[in-house]
C-alpha cells in the first residue's frame, strides 16, 4: 500500500536532484509521494484521487524543468531566431498524458503508479482541459505548438489566459444550455506564473505632439486607463527530445497606482471597480466560431494580449541587441487569423513612439516580421471595427493606421491611376455601412506573406476575397494546407491502432508521417485486416460504452459508426445529415420489412449561445433521437446520439471509433476542416464535398477510397449568380417533401409545428448553403457507402490505405513549410548533458 511505501525520514538519503529528475520506477514513485506529500499536504489516508492527480502532475513538470530552462536559456544565448505565434485561442486538450507521451515517461508512470495501487488511466481523466479556443482555428495553434517543438523550432506561443475557456454544455430538454467553464477553480499545476514580466497595456485618452530632446516632432500618447498584463507560461515539450517551447499567455489585472492615486483619489468604490473592470479583459472567450461579434471588450482583449506579447518580444530581443538593426532576422510573428492584426499599429507605434526609430525603417521591419494566416471567407468573420471605437479606446493607433493607409493608397493610386474606384476598394478604412477599420486589410498591407489554410480556401482568397490585394502583391500570396499532430490525434488517442501499426513498420511514423505508406503492403494481407477490424472494433465498444453511461442508449457494434463532430454551423450542414436520416426513417416506416445497413449516427459540437438556428439543430437531433431510437419498426437499425459537451477529450475517443466521417460542407465554405484528417487517420472513410482539405484528401487517399458527392465551389457560386431557388428542387422530389413535412408537422416535437419552423422556413425560403441542391446527391452517396460497408474485407482495405497516405496532414509537414517559406527559422537541438547521456 501507499502508506508503506512512504519513507520514514530518518533512514534515506534524500537526493534532492535525483527525486525531481530521476526516471527511474523507484524514484517516480518517491516523487510521486513526496509531491502528494509538500505540494497537496497529503498522505494516503488524506489524499483524494485528484490530489493524486496534482501529485503526479508536479511530478511529471519537474521531469519537464531542467530541458525548459536549458531550452529557454540556449535560445537566448545562442541569439536564435524564433517564431512568436500570435493567436486569441489555443486548444491545447489534457496536458499530463500529453506530456508523459512526449517525455517517453508513460509506461514508468503506470508501473510506479500501479505499484502504489493507483490507475493512471484513472487520474488522467480529472483533468480540467483548458477549453481556450472555440474549434478548428484553436486546436490548429495548438497542433502547431506540438509540431514546432517536435521540430526543435524556437517558438512562443501567445495569447489569453482565459479565466473561463468554452463554456461547458449541457443538454437539457433536448437543447443547449451554456454552463461557465470552470477549469481553473482547483488550481493549474502546469502553468508558472511570471509577475516580474508584468508590462503595462493603456488604453483610452488622447493624443498630443511634442518635441523630443533632439528637437524631433513626435507624438506622445496620453491614455486615460492602465491594465498589466501578468504572463503565465505553460511547457510545450517535443516528443522525443529536449527542447521544451513555451506558451505564454496573459492575465489582465488592475494597475494599483493608476487606480488607486491618480484617476480615484478618495473614490475607494469607485478605483474598486476600475480594478474590476481591468481583470475583466481576460476574463471569457468569446465563444463564437467564424463570426465576429463586434463587442468592444473583444477589441480590448485583442490589444491587450497583443500589446503584452510584442512588449514581451521587444524586451526579449533587447536584451542581446543595442538597436533595432536585425529585429527581422531574429523576430518572425505570426498573426493566427486578424484577431492579433492590431500588431501592425501596435509594432510601429513601439518601433517610432517609443523607441524612437524612424517611420520608413519601422515600417520595413513590421513588415519583414509579421506574417498573417486568413481563416475564413464567411464574410460575418470578417473583422471591421468602428473609427469611433477604436477614436474611444486606441487613438494613437487610429493616427497609425490613417498614416499606414495614406502611404498605402498613394501607392495604390500610382500603380492604378485610370481606376480610381481602387484605393477605395483596397483601403483600410471601409465608408459603408459605417466608417471602420478591416483588420484583413491592415493585415496583408502590415505582412510580407498571407496564407490560406487549403489548396482551394487560398485560391478563393486570390480569386475572390483579397483579389485585390493579390493583384497587387501576388508574390506575397502562398498556401499552406493545415494538419494535425499525430502525437495527440493517433499515438494518444488510438493506442491500440498505433501499437499494431508500429510491429509492422517500427516506430519511426510519430515523427515521419510519410512512413505510413508502408501500409499499403498490408492492405491486402488477410491477417493484419482482421486485426485492423478488431482494434477497430474495440474502439468502437469504448465509445459504445460511453455512449450508454452518458445518453443512455444502446447501440450496436455491428452497425456503421456515422459521425459528424464539430461546431455546429449552418454551412457545416449538420441538418443536411439529419434529412438523410429522416429519409431512412421514412423508408423504413413505409416499409418496416426494407433491407437497411445498420447505422449508429453521433452527432457533437457546441452552437454560439446567440447561434439561434445552430441551436435548433442541436434540438432537432436530440428531437429525432428518442423517434426513432425507440420506434419498433425502426428494431434498433438506427440510432441517433448527440454527445454533449464535445471537446479536445471527447474527439481523442470519438476519432478512433469512427467508420465513416461526414465533411459536407457547402463547397467553397469550410477553409480547410481538419477534424477530417483526424477521422482519415484513423481509419474512417469520408462521405464529403470538394471542400477545404478534403479536396486533398481525396487527392491523397485516392477518389475510389472517397465518397464524394455535391456541388463545386465553382457550380455553387454559378447556381447563387443565376438565382437560386430550393423550391425547384424540393418540388421535384418527393423523399424530400416527405421529410420536410415530417418536421413540419411535428412529428418529431409531440405534435407541435411551430418548434422548428425556423429551421423549416430557412430551408424552403433561402437555403443559403443550398441543402436542397446536394440533398439528393448526398442520399445518392450514402446508398453508395452502404453497398461497399456491406463487404467489409474491402471497406477495412480502403480503411487502411487511407490511414496509409495521411502522410501529408501531419502538423509537421505543415510547420515546415511555414519554416522554410515565411519563417526562415531552422531546428537547434538543445543539448542537456545528464539526460543525452541516458544517466536519468
Ligand atoms: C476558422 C475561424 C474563427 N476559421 C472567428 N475562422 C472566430 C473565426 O472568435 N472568433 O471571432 C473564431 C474562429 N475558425 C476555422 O479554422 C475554419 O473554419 C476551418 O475550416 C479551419 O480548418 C480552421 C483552421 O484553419
Amino acid at each position: 500500500s501507499l502508506k508503506e511505501q512512504i519513507p520514514a525520514t530518518d533512514n534515506i538519503n534524500i537526493h534532492i536532484e535525483d527525486d525531481r529528475t530521476g526516471m527511474t520506477v523507484e524514484t517516480l514513485k518517491r516523487a510521486f509521494i513526496d509531491n502528494l506529500y509538500y505540494i497537496q499536504g497529503k498522505n494516503e489516508f488524506l489524499a483524494t484521487p485528484y490530489d493524486y492527480y496534482v501529485a503526479l502532475a508536479y511530478t511529471i513538470r519537474d521531469r519537464l524543468l531542467r530541458r525548459w530552462i536549458e531550452t529557454t536559456t540556449t535560445y537566448i544565448q545562442q541569439d536564435v531566431k524564433s517564431v512568436y505565434y500570435l493567436s486569441a485561442e489555443f486548444l491545447m486538450g489534457r496536458q499530463l498524458e500529453n506530456n508523459l507521451l512526449n517525455l517517453g515517461l508513460e509506461e514508468k508512470i503506470r508501473q510506479a503508479l500501479s505499484e502504489l495501487g493507483i490507475d493512471l488511466g484513472q487520474l488522467t481523466i480529472l483533468e480540467a482541459e483548458p477549453g481556450l479556443g472555440n474549434g478548428g482555428l484553436g486546436r490548429l495553434a495548438a497542433c502547431f505548438l506540438d509540431s514546432l517543438a517536435t521540430l526543435e523550432i524556437p517558438a512562443v506561443g501567445y495569447g489569453i489566459r482565459y479565466e473561463f475557456g468554452i463554456f461547458d454544455q449541457r443538454i437539457e430538454n433536448g437543447v443547449q444550455v451554456e454552463h461557465p467553464d470552470k477549469w481553473l477553480r482547483f488550481g493549474n499545476p502546469w502553468e508558472i506564473r511570471r509577475p516580474e514580466l508584468t508590462v503595462d497595456v493603456l488604453f483610452g485618452g488622447h493624443t498630443e505632439g511634442h518635441q523630443d530632446r533632439h528637437g524631433h516632432y513626435r507624438v506622445r500618447w496620453v491614455a486615460d486607463r492602465k491594465v498589466m498584463g501578468t504572463p503565465y507560461d505553460t511547457p510545450v515539450p517535443g516528443y522525443n527530445h529536449n527542447t521544451v517551447n513555451t506558451l505564454r499567455l496573459w492575465r489582465a489585472g488592475a494597475s494599483e497606482e493608476f487606480d488607486f492615486q491618480v484617476f480615484n483619489s478618495g473614490d475607494y468604490a469607485g478605483a474598486v471597480t476600475d480594478k474590476i473592470s481591468s481583470e475583466n479583459i481576460s476574463k471569457v472567450l468569446y465563444p463564437n466560431d467564424n463570426t465576429s461579434q463586434g463587442k468592444q471588450l473583444r477589441l480590448e482583449q485583442q490589444y491587450f494580449f497583443v500589446s503584452c506579447s510584442l512588449q514581451d518580444i521587444i524586451r526579449n530581443y533587447r536584451r542581446s541587441h543595442a538597436n533595432f538593426d536585425v529585429f527581422p532576422e531574429k523576430v518572425a510573428i505570426q498573426l493566427n487569423d486578424t484577431h492579433p492584426a492590431i500588431g501592425v499599429a501596435e509594432l510601429m507605434r513601439l518601433l517610432v513612439d517609443v523607441h524612437e526609430v524612424g517611420w520608413n525603417r519601422a515600417w520595413v521591419i513590421t513588415r519583414a516580421c509579421f506574417a498573417y494566416t486568413n481563416h475564413t471567407l464567411l464574410s460575418e468573420a470578417l473583422e471591421r471595427w468602428p473609427v469611433s471605437l477604436f477614436e474611444r479606446l486606441l487613438p494613437r493607433h487610429l493616427e497609425i493606421i490613417y498614416e499606414i493607409n495614406h502611404r498605402f493608397l498613394k501607392e495604390v493610386r500610382s500603380r492604378y491611376p485610370q481606376d480610381p474606384q481602387k484605393a477605395a476598394q483596397m483601403s483600410i478604412i471601409a465608408e459603408l455601412p459605417e466608417k471602420s477599420v478591416c483588420m484583413a486589410h491592415l493585415a496583408c498591407v502590415g505582412s510580407h506573406a498571407i496564407n490560406g489554410v487549403a489548396a482551394l480556401h487560398t485560391e478563393l482568397l486570390k480569386q475572390d476575397v483579397l483579389q485585390d490585394f493579390y493583384r497587387f502583391w501576388p508574390e506575397k500570396f502562398n498556401n499552406k494546407t493545415n494538419g494535425v499532430t499525430p502525437r495527440r490525434w493517433l499515438l494518444l488517442s488510438n493506442p491500440r491502432l498505433c501499437q499494431l501499426i508500429t510491429s509492422k513498420i517500427g516506430k519511426g511514423w510519430v515523427t515521419d508521417l510519410d512512413q505510413f505508406r508502408q501500409l499499403e503492403a498490408y492492405a491486402d494481407d488477410p491477417a493484419f485486416r482482421q486485426q485492423w477490424q478488431e482494434i477497430k472494433r474495440a474502439c468502437k465498444q469504448d465509445l459504445a460504452d460511453y455512449i450508454l453511461l452518458f445518453n443512455d442508449v444502446e447501440v450496436d457494434l455491428d452497425s456503421l459508426f456515422d459521425v459528424q463532430v464539430k461546431r455546429i454551423h449552418e454551412y457545416k450542414r449538420q441538418l443536411l445529415m439529419v434529412l438523410y436520416i429522416i429519409t431512412l426513417y421514412n423508408r423504413i416506416k413505409r416499409n418496416p420489412q426494407i433491407e437497411i445497413q445498420p447505422r449508429t449516427f453521433i452527432f457533437a459540437g457546441k452552437a454560439a449561445p446567440g447561434y439561434y438556428l445552430a441551436k435548433l439543430i442541436i434540438q432537432l437531433v436530440n428531437a429525432i433521437a428518442p423517434v426513432i431510437n425507440n420506434d419498433a419498426d425502426v428494431a434498433g437499425r438506427l440510432k441517433v446520439v448527440f454527445l454533449a459537451g464535445y471537446s479536445v477529450s471527447l474527439g481523442q475517443k470519438v476519432y478512433p471509433a469512427a467508420e465513416l466521417s461526414e465533411q459536407i460542407s457547402t463547397a467553397g465554405k469550410e477553409a480547410s476542416g481538419t477534424g477530417n484528417m483526424k477521422f482519415a487517420m484513423n481509419g474512417a472513410l469520408t462521405i464529403g464535398t470538394l471542400d477545404g482539405a478534403n479536396i486533398e484528401i481525396r487527392e491523397e487517399v485516392g477518389a475510389e477510397n472517397f465518397f464524394l458527392f455535391g456541388l463545386t465551389a465553382e457550380q455553387v457560386y454559378a447556381l447563387k449568380a443565376e438565382g437560386y431557388n430550393p423550391m425547384t428542387y424540393f418540388n421535384e422530389n418527393l423523399e424530400l417533401q416527405e421529410v420536410i413535412g415530417r418536421i413540419a408537422a411535428g412529428d418529431f416535437s409531440h405534435g407541435d409545428r411551430e418548434t422548428f419552423k425556423p429551421l423549416v422556413n430557412s430551408l424552403l425560403d433561402l437555403d443559403q448553403y443550398l441543402l436542397f441542391a446536394d440533398y439528393q446527391a448526398y442520399v445518392d452517396c450514402q446508398a453508395q457507402v452502404d453497398r461497399a460497408y456491406r463487404d467489409r474485407e474491402n471497406w477495412t482495405r480502403m480503411s487502411i490505405l487511407n490511414s496509409a497516405r495521411m502522410g501529408k496532414f501531419s502538423s509537421d509537414r505543415t510547420i515546415r513549410e511555414y519554416c522554410k517559406e515565411i519563417w526562415k527559422t531552422r531546428p537547434l537541438t538543445i543539448k542537456v548533458p545528464d539526460y543525452d547521456q541516458g544517466a536519468v
